[in-house]
C-alpha cells in the first residue's frame, strides 16, 4: 500500500515545555494522500500548534504522528521537509526578489515552474503587473506588498517544493471571497496528488473538504464532511452561524 504523504496522528497529547495544560488531547486522525483534511476551531483551540507537530517544529508529547508511514521523530529531517510544504499563518518574504523568496525551499525551480505556482495561488496577474515580475525587489518583511499579496506569495512558495503534504494555516483569511475560491479550485484542479491540510476561520474555505476536524480546547470534539456536521456537530452548526 503505497503511503506516500499520508498523515497520521496517533493518540497525540502536548504540553508547551514549562506550561501546566496541555494544549492537544488525544488527537487521532488519518489524513490520505489526493484527499483535503479542514481543522476548525475557535482562536486558541490548538490548530497551529496540532498542524506544528507535522514538520517537527514541536514533538509530540505522547502518541505519535507519522508520514508516509513513518514516525516523524525517526525520520531524517531534511528528508521530512523536503517532503512538507508549511504555508505558515503569518506569512513571512526576505528582502530579495519576488523570484528568489518563491524560490526559497527549491533554488533550482524553473521561471516556468514559478509562473505555473503564481497562476494556481492567484498571484500571476499582480506579479506580472509589476515593473520588473520575478526580478522585482521585496523590501525586508515584504513590506512593499499588501498582506493579501504576501499571502498569495507564500502559498506559491509552498506550491514550487511540489511538496506531498501541504498545509495551509488560515492561508486563505487575506483574500476575497472570490480570489479564495478561485484559488482553491485551482488547488484541485492542479494539486492533486498531495495531502493537504487546510486550518481555516471560514467554513465557505472548506465546504468541500473530504474531512473536517472540529477543534474545542485541544481535543477533537466532531467530525465529518460539511454536510454531516451540518447535520451532528452543534459546535460546528454555531461556527457556521457565526
Ligand atoms: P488561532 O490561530 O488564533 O485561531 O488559534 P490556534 O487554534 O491556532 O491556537 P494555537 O495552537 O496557536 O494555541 C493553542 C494554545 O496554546 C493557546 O492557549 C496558546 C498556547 N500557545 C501557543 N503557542 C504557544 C507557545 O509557543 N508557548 C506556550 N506556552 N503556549 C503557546
Ligand atoms: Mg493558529
Amino acid at each position: 500500500v503505497p503511503r506516500t504523504g499520508e498523515v497520521v496522528f496517533d493518540k497525540v497529547t502536548f504540553t508547551y515545555p514549562g506550561a501546566e495544560q496541555p494544549v492537544l488531547a488525544d488527537i487521532s486522525f488519518t489524513a490520505r494522500r489526493g484527499t483535503t483534511t479542514a481543522i476548525i476551531g475557535s482562536t486558541g483551540a490548538g490548530k497551529t500548534t496540532l498542524i506544528s507537530l507535522i514538520p517537527r517544529l514541536h514533538d509530540a508529547t505522547s502518541g505519535t504522528v507519522s508520514v508516509g508511514g513513518v514516525d516523524v521523530r525517526e525520520a531524517q529531517l531534511e528528508s521530512l521537509w523536503a517532503r512538507i510544504g508549511l504555508v505558515p499563518q503569518r506569512p513571512y518574504l526576505f528582502a530579495g526578489t519576488v523570484g528568489s523568496n518563491l524560490r526559497y525551499g527549491r533554488e533550482e525551480a524553473t521561471d516556468e515552474e514559478l509562473w505555473d505556482a503564481l497562476a494556481i495561488a492567484q498571484g500571476e496577474d499582480f506579479v506580472r503587473a509589476m515593473p520588473e515580475t520575478l526580478d522585482s525587489p521585496i523590501a525586508q518583511g515584504g513590506t512593499t506588498v499588501s498582506g493579501g499579496q504576501r499571502q498569495r506569495l507564500s502559498i506559491a512558495r509552498a506550491l514550487v517544493r511540489q511538496p506531498d503534504v501541504l498545509i495551509f494555516d488560515d492561508s486563505f483569511s487575506a483574500l476575497d471571497t472570490a480570489t479564495d475560491a478561485r484559488l482553491r479550485a485551482a488547488l484541485d484542479r492542479e494539486v492533486t496528488d498531495a495531502t493537504v491540510i487546510v486550518v481555516a476561520q471560514r467554513v465557505s474555505s472548506i465546504v468541500d473538504a473530504d474531512q473536517i476536524l472540529v477543534m474545542e480546547d485541544g481535543r477533537i470534539v466532531d467530525r465529518g464532511t460539511h454536510s454531516e456536521l451540518l447535520q451532528t456537530s452543534p459546535t460546528y452548526q454555531e461556527i457556521v452561524s457565526t
